[in-house]
């Protein structure tokens, strides 16, 4: 009678195990037949009824059933968290033979590019390069550097007012009148930087385009100085075979002021399209720091002299890379950017 209970609860556990179809199952039969609450432990807990002289004969039985059940759980287990395992493998399966994802890695702006050669060039002769405030004092932008109120440059249609005191700078001198201020001589830096003017885009025009400006200021500092840095900057720029020109002009913070031409590095100087025929190609303004300036930012003009000039970086990049309208530079637009 026992016997037969036994079987049928065995027979019962095994029906469980092969309908489960999750490891929670399982479970659920483990709790159900082997439990506190379980069948087989009732079994147990009737063992009061049971003639004493037969209840070694049983318990042996109710063992026996137990260790049944619980390897035929054990062996279901197993098997089914190996077919889980392979289920997950095969669909995290990595196709190796897939085509690989292109790299889109970037690289720097034609911008950039031009700076990092003007600025190894010059740090190649041992200029600092030194940063400054975007937005400045009208003191500083201007009236330091002898623009005076009512200079044309001051003009509203050319400068940005934050106030009547405050401008986004029209140039990157500022940084370097600050220098000059704090009265460590010599001086001999690199002022790279956005500037801003009020003017309409174009070809060669834009709101907010970049300077390079350069100052150098000793003792027996010369216009031979200024002539020798520079031609050495075009040949490294554009070429040992390039030969430079000083036009004079007119600077305010300057005196005296000249510009630069380069021969045209594609034709060598006789005269292309690139240079417009006349084998010359403006490239920076330059000239002697008017005593003024130095006097204005402290430095005692009788004692010390310098030279000063400033590039338009946009300008370089554009002759550089044979751009020929700079709002390509600001586009960002990918098929244009990646051909440098
Ligand atoms: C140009 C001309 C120039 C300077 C910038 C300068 C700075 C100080 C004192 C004197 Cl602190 N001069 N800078 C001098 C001459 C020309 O830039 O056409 N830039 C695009």
């Amino acid at each position: 009678m026992m016997k037969d209970k036994l079987q049928n609860i065995k027979d019962e556990a095994l029906k469980a195990i092969e309908q489960a179809d999750v490891p929670e199952k399982l479970n659920d039969v483990r709790v159900r037949f082997l439990g506190k609450k379980g069948e087989l432990t009732a079994v147990l807990k009737g063992m009061k009824d049971v003639a004493p002289e037969d209840r070694p004969k049983v318990g042996q039985m109710v063992n026996e059933t137990r260790a049944a059940i619980e390897s035929i759980l054990e062996e279901s287990k197993v098997k089914m968290e190996r077919a889980i395992r392979e289920e997950k493998m095969k669909q995290e399966v990595i196709d190796v033979t897939l085509p690989a994802k292109k790299n889109t890695v970037g690289h720097r702006h034609p911008n950039t590019i031009a700076l990092e050669e003007v600025e190894r060039i010059f740090t190649g002769m041992g200029y600092e390069v030194v940063e400054g405030p975007e937005i400045e004092y009208d003191e500083y932008n201007f009236r330091k550097l002898n623009i005076p109120d009512g200079h044309p440059a001051k003009d509203e249609q050319d400068t940005f007012y934050i106030n009547k005191d405050i401008v986004l700078r029209t140039q990157t001198s500022p940084v370097q009148a600050r220098i000059m201020e704090q009265g460590k001589l010599p001086i001999c830096i690199l002022s790279p930087g956005r500037v801003f003017r009020s003017d309409e885009v174009d070809a060669t025009h834009s709101p907010s385009f970049h300077q390079i400006e350069g100052l150098v200021i000793d003792k027996n500092i010369s216009f031979s100085d200024l002539k020798g840095t520079l031609e050495v900057f075009a040949k490294e720029l554009f070429g040992e075979e390039t030969k430079t020109k000083f036009r004079p002009h007119h600077f305010p913070f300057t005196e005296p002021s000249a510009e630069m031409d380069v021969t045209c590095f594609k034709c060598g100087g006789k005269g292309c399209r690139f240079c417009k025929g006349s084998g010359w190609i403006e490239i920076l303004g330059c000239g002697m720091v008017h005593p003024h300036v130095l006097e204005m930012c402290g430095i005692d003009p009788e004692e010390y002299t310098g030279f000063a000039f400033g590039v338009g970086l946009e300008r370089i990049a554009l002759l550089k890379y044979e751009i020929d309208d700079m709002r390509l530079l600001y586009e960002n637009d990918i098929r244009f950017l990646k051909q440098f």
